[in-house]
């Protein structure tokens, strides 16, 4: 109850703060895309938001936090300077995302930010598959005549079959991370289908929760795209983002 009345006073507060987390090539391990990820600090303490995301999404504020998360990676990514355009990658809630309104509040954030289409991409769970097919099928085309690119996160874990993924237009696939972490118990198989799935459908493959350099050899062996995970680098602070790149790339 004080969480729920605290989340719901956040971001009046200023008590949200994004990080960001890279994705790497594969090829060469130089930074792809960044994925930002919401923090919550209240009363002294860091909420996560697997704890506080479900929370909002029961209570409905998740609409208003989606929409300010969506702002601030925009504007964020709009500034940032690299030598190549990174693309920002933002979790979007499958609620948020079959709300009324979603692609008026995308065109919003684009139009404010003035941050190319080309460099936002997604993240929605695999979970979108359990909507309205009709429904989710217009939001995933409505998104991208804008340019926007959509990855499936956690695939693996939870609704999707092939024909639904085969039914719609997305860009990546991120592979959940406990197939990752559990490639000593023969989660490979199910990584190399995903990979020969992926490139059936024209989808580039990304691979989360790469913790250590077997991980990291392993992974690329199997012809995954796109790594991301501590190895690489933790989600940071914008600041610490810049100085991960000049070290890193
Ligand atoms: O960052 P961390 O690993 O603690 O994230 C835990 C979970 O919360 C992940 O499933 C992640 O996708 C989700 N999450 C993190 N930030 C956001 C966000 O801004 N919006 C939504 N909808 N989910 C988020
Ligand atoms: O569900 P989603 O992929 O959005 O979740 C992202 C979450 O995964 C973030 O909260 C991030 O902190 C966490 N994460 C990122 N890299 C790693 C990693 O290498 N290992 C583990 N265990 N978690 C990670
Ligand atoms: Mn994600
Ligand atoms: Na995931």
């Amino acid at each position: 109850q004080a969480l729920h009345e605290g989340l719901r006073q956040a971001i009046a507060k200023r008590e949200f703060t994004l990080v960001y987390q890279p994705l790497v090539t594969s090829e060469d391990e130089k930074l792809w895309a960044v994925e930002a990820l919401l923090r919550w600090q209240f009363g002294g303490r860091a909420i996560g938001p697997d704890v506080f995301i479900p929370l909002a999404e029961k209570c409905g504020l998740i609409h208003e936090i989606g929409i300010w998360v969506l702002h601030r990676a925009c504007i964020d990514a709009a500034q940032w300077q690299f030598d190549e355009p990174v693309a920002v990658s933002v979790n979007v809630s499958v609620i948020q995302l079959m709300a009324d309104g979603f692609i008026k509040i995308l065109d919003r954030a684009l139009a404010s930010s003035g941050l190319n289409p080309e460099r936002l991409h997604l993240e929605i769970t695999e979970s979108v598959f359990a909507k309205n097919k009709e429904k989710v099928i217009r939001e995933v085309n409505a998104i991208k005549a804008r340019k926007v690119q959509i990855s499936i996160d956690d695939f693996g874990t939870g609704f999707s079959s092939l024909s639904q993924l085969q039914s719609l237009n997305f860009d990546h696939i991120k592979i959940d991370r406990t197939f990752v972490q559990n490639l000593e118990e023969g989660s490979d198989t199910i990584i190399r289908a995903t990979v020969l799935i992926a490139r059936e459908f024209g989808c580039k493959t990304i691979a989360e929760g790469i913790e250590t350099p077997e991980h990291a050899a392993h992974l690329k062996a199997m012809g995954v795209d796109y790594l991301q995970g501590y190895y690489y680098a933790k989600p940071l602070s914008l600041t610490d983002l810049l100085h991960w790149y000049n070290n890193n790339n």
